[in-house]
C-alpha cells in the first residue's frame, strides 16, 4: 500500500527535498507519495521543520512519527499535539559542516588569521602562534557534532576536552561530565566551543560565574543556541578582558535585533545562523530509512527523549 509523506516544512524547500527525497523513498524500496498538501486524516509521516506550516498535529490522526529536519528541537519538545515518536536530524552531511565551520573559527582564532591580515605598509609585523599541541579546546556537548567536532580538532593536534551529562570515553578527548567535570573543563580551556542543546538544564550555561573559571583571554565560539549563553555577562567579560573575543552563530532572537550591542562590539563576530545545515541528499536517506524502519516494526533512530529535552 503507498505510504503518504507530508512535506511540512517551508515551501522554499519543497524544490530542495523533493528529488532527494523521492530517490531516497525509491532506494528503500518505499512506495510513497510524497507531498506539500495530504488530507490530514490520509497522513503517515510528517517531515517537519520547526518554522514550517504545521504547529498542530492534532488532525494527524493516522501519522506514525513526525521527522525533524533540524537537529535542535526545543521549539517542538513542548508541543503537545505531537503525540507520535518524535525524531530529530542526524545527518552525515550536517554533521560534516559542523565540524569543518567549528574548526575553521577555532583555526583562525589559533592562529590570530585577523592580525595577519595587513592593510598598511606599517602593519608588516611577524607572530609566530603557538602549534595546536598548545592551544587546549573544550567543547560543551560531546554529541554527535560535538564528538565529530571534537574528532577533526583532535587530528589537527589540539588537546580536547570534552564535557557531556553522561560520561563517555572517546578515544583521544579527555571526556569529564557534571558541575565538578565543567569546572575543570573550563579551567582549561584557551578556546571554548558550545554545541549543547537548549534545555532548562543548558541555559546561561555560560554566565558569570562559568565565564570567571575560563583562564583570561578565552575565546568562545557557540554555534549551538542562543540561551546557552547570558548575553550580559558575555559582554562585561568582553569588556573587561577575561574573554578576548565572541564568535557567535545563535541567539536569542534571530536575526540578531539591529539594537543588539554585539553588532558593534569590536571583539564579537556575529553570523547568521548558518554553522551547518541540514543536506538534503544525505538527510532524505536518513528519513527513508526510519521510514522503512517504522513500516518494518524496527525502533526508529533518533528518537527524542522529550522529558529530557533533546
Ligand atoms: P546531541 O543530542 O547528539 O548531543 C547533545 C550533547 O549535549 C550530548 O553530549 C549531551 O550529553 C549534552 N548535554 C545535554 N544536556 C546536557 C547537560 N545538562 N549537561 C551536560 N551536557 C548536556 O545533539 P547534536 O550534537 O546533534 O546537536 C547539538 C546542538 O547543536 C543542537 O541541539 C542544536 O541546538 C545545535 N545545532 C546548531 C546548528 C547551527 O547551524 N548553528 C546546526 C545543528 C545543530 P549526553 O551525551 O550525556 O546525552
Ligand atoms: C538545527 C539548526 O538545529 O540548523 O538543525 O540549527
Amino acid at each position: 500500500m503507498t505510504i503518504n509523506v507530508l512535506f511540512a516544512a517551508r515551501p522554499e524547500r519543497w524544490d530542495m527535498y523533493r528529488g532527494p527525497l523521492s530517490d531516497a523513498f525509491a532506494e528503500a524500496g518505499l512506495d510513497v507519495t510524497l507531498a506539500q498538501e495530504i488530507a490530514p486524516g490520509e497522513v503517515d509521516y510528517i517531515v517537519y521543520a520547526p518554522n514550517g506550516p504545521v504547529q498542530d498535529f492534532t488532525p494527524f490522526t493516522r501519522a506514525k512519527a513526525v521527522m525533524n529536519l533540524w537537529a535542535g528541537v526545543e521549539t517542538v519538545v513542548g508541543n503537545e499535539t505531537i503525540t507520535q515518536p518524535l525524531t530529530r536530524m542526524v545527518d552525515e552531511g550536517l554533521t560534516k559542516g559542523m565540524a569543518e565551520w567549528v574548526t575553521g573559527h577555532v583555526m583562525r582564532h589559533h592562529l590570530g588569521t585577523d592580525l595577519d591580515v595587513l592593510r598598511a605598509p606599517g602593519d608588516w609585523g611577524q607572530r609566530t602562534p603557538p602549534l595546536a599541541k598548545d592551544r587546549p579546546v573544550t567543547i560543551l556537548g560531546l554529541g554527535q557534532l560535538g564528538q565529530a567536532a571534537a574528532r577533526m580538532l583532535t587530528g589537527i593536534g589540539f588537546p580536547v576536552t570534552g564535557w557531556s551529562r553522561t560520561p563517555k570515553e572517546v578515544e583521544g578527548i579527555r571526556c569529564l561530565s557534571g558541575e565538578e567535570g565543567l569546572r575543570e573543563a573550563l579551567a582549561s580551556a584557551l578556546i571554548v566551543v558550545l554545541l549543547l542543546p537548549d534545555t532548562p538544564e543548558t541555559r546561561n550555561i555560560l554566565n558569570a560565574d562559568t565565564l570567571a573559571l575560563l583562564p583570561e583571554g578565552a575565546v568562545v565560539i557557540n554555534p549551538g543556541r542562543g540561551p546557552l549563553i547570558d548575553d550580559d555577562a558575555l559582554l562585561a567579560a568582553l569588556d573587561l578582558g577575561q574573554i578576548s573575543h565572541a564568535t557567535l552563530d545563535v541567539f536569542r532572537e534571530e536575526p540578531l535585533p539591529e539594537d543588539h550591542p554585539y553588532w558593534a562590539h569590536p571583539r564579537v563576530t556575529v553570523t547568521p545562523h548558518i554553522a551547518a545545515e541540514t543536506r538534503p541528499e544525505t538527510a532524505a536517506r536518513v528519513i527513508a530509512e526510519n521510514i522503512r524502519r517504522s513500516e518494518a516494526g524496527e525502533p526508529l533512530l533518533y528518537l527524542v527523549d522529550r522529558d529530557r529535552g533533546y
